[in-house]
């Protein structure tokens, strides 16, 4: 990461923080309920296409009372088709750096979580809502349609009949409604998103590099192949992980009581 990279996405609203092996990226536009410019886009990819070696896991959060409210409006304006074709695939672009980075990346979300903004919710790997986290799709109200990786990512997660759902009738949910839509996995207390977002991105920075990358990386592409082609790839995951020097020295340490064990979940 060059310091010439995080000059650039400063300006455009985009903020890195080391805190020890997690980089906490901010979305740094509060007035503007961190709408998602194009600059604010490519400074985004920028970011996480390089993200510092000493990263091994990644939290993203929102300044101010919103999380995001997703694709800034005030650009919108009516393109030809090429030119539509290219903004959205930028979104595509950077939102693929997200998803398909080296390093797990976790969403802290409190407030607005709207349009583009669940959008890039979507593209990583965890989501942590605060109580006060509302989620909506109003592409329908404002006369567009999600370009930022929606139709594949966010009706992955909730279901097609759910998006259609919030994009047909506005609806909004609420954050335990996402939790149960299988849209967030974590709900905690308002002003304790990043926390927990960073309490989990510390503890998957603790994994072997491999594992998380194939987690980040291969399961989601096998989800996209047939039943035995996705069987088969996982085969040659599995075995190029347990190649790994990591995964014998790892092996090893448990083996001769020198790693810990799974331990029951604390409410129970
Ligand atoms: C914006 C944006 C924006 C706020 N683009 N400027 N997204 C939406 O349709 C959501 C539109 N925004 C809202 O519904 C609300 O602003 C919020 C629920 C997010 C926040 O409400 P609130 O009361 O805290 O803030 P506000 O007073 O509405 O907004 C503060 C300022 O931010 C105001 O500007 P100001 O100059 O009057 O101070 C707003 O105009 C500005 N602002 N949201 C630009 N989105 C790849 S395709 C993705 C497609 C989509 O994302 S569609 C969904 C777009």
């Amino acid at each position: 990461m060059t310091d010439a990279i995080l000059e650039h996405a400063a300006r455009h609203g985009i903020a890195l923080t080391m805190r020890g092996a997690v980089a906490v990226v901010s979305l740094r536009r509060p007035a503007k309920r961190n709408a998602l410019s194009d600059a604010l886009v490519a400074a985004l990819r920028d970011v996480f296409q390089n993200l510092p070696a000493a990263a091994k896991a990644a939290v993203i959060e929102g300044e101010g009372e919103h999380f995001c409210a997703g694709l800034d409006l005030s650009e919108l304006k009516v393109r030809d088709a090429g030119e539509g074709i290219h903004h959205s695939r930028s979104w595509h672009v950077a939102l693929d750096a997200v998803q398909y980075g080296r390093v797990p990346v976790i969403a802290a979300l409190h407030g607005a979580v709207v349009g583009g903004g669940l959008e890039l919710a979507a593209s990583t790997h965890l989501r942590v809502a605060a109580a006060d986290a509302f989620f909506a799709l109003p592409e329908g109200q404002r006369g567009i349609f999600v370009g930022g990786g929606g139709s594949v990512r966010i009706a992955r997660l909730m279901g097609v009949a759910r998006m259609s759902d919030l994009m047909l009738t506005g609806r909004v949910a609420s954050a335990g409604e996402a939790e149960r839509w299988n849209l967030v996995q974590y709900v905690v207390d308002e002003g304790k998103a990043l926390e927990k977002a960073s309490e989990l991105a510390a503890k998957a920075a603790t994994n072997a590099p491999f594992s998380n990358y194939a987690v980040i990386n291969a399961l989601p592409r096998i989800q996209d192949m047939a039943k035995s082609d996705g069987l088969f790839m996982e085969s040659f995951i599995a075995t190029f992980a347990s190649a790994t020097p990591e995964a014998a020295q790892r092996l090893r340490d448990f083996l001769e009581k020198r790693a810990g064990k799974v331990t029951r979940p604390e409410d129970k």
